[in-house]
């Protein structure tokens, strides 16, 4: 199994980031049914290893809060932008929980993740966009902010990689004090 730790986002909040998706030519838009927030990416796993990740994420204690969306940007790589994202403005107690499933993944035997948490809601990938055009969507978008969104609860996602979208199916939910 293919798997990462994320945060689902509600439908309306889905909706309304879909409403930013478009006008970058050579960009693949995120279908809004699969955005989400990683907060650790796993990986292919053997069954018994997702088992005990599950074990070790079931035992996790945090508590819920508030999440705001704001900002766009990119991220890049070889001097090219690869992905094209919303901000999630900083959080004390999201980077608390983020810490806490790191600690967990460790535990249940995986190696630490050495990238830096960058909590992001991926929109698009950027393999053959226009520059300019994605520079004027960026500024365009530069002041958007969403309604903060309640997050109780962070899910252990599969992920079966399409030709065109992934497909993400929520494995399991934890629930958040
Ligand atoms: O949340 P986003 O869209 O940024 O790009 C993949 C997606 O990120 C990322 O994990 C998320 C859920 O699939 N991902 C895929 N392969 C990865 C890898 N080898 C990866 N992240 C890190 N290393």
């Amino acid at each position: 199994m293919r798997l990462f730790v994320g945060l689902d986002l509600p439908w309306e909040v889905k909706q309304r980031l879909g409403v930013l998706a478009g006008g970058v030519p050579g960009a693949r838009w995120v279908p809004p049914e699969n955005y989400h927030m990683t907060l650790r990416f796993i990986g292919e796993v053997p069954a018994h290893r997702a088992e005990e990740i599950d074990l070790a994420l079931a035992t996790l204690r945090a508590r819920g809060f508030a999440l705001t969306l704001a900002g766009v940007g990119t991220f890049a790589k070889g001097g090219r932008d690869t992905q094209l994202w919303v901000g999630v403005e900083r959080n004390p107690q999201l980077d608390h929980l983020q810490a806490k499933i790191e600690t967990a993944l460790q535990r249940a035997g995986l190696e630490p993740e050495r990238r830096r948490f960058a909590p992001h809601v991926t929109l698009a990938r950027l393999d053959n966009a226009v520059p300019t055009k994605l520079a004027a969507f960026v500024q365009a978008h530069n002041l958007f902010r969403a309604e903060p969104v309640p997050v109780a609860h962070f899910t252990l996602f599969s992920s079966q990689l399409g030709k065109e979208a992934s497909v993400y199916t929520a494995e399991v939910e934890y629930a958040l004090a």
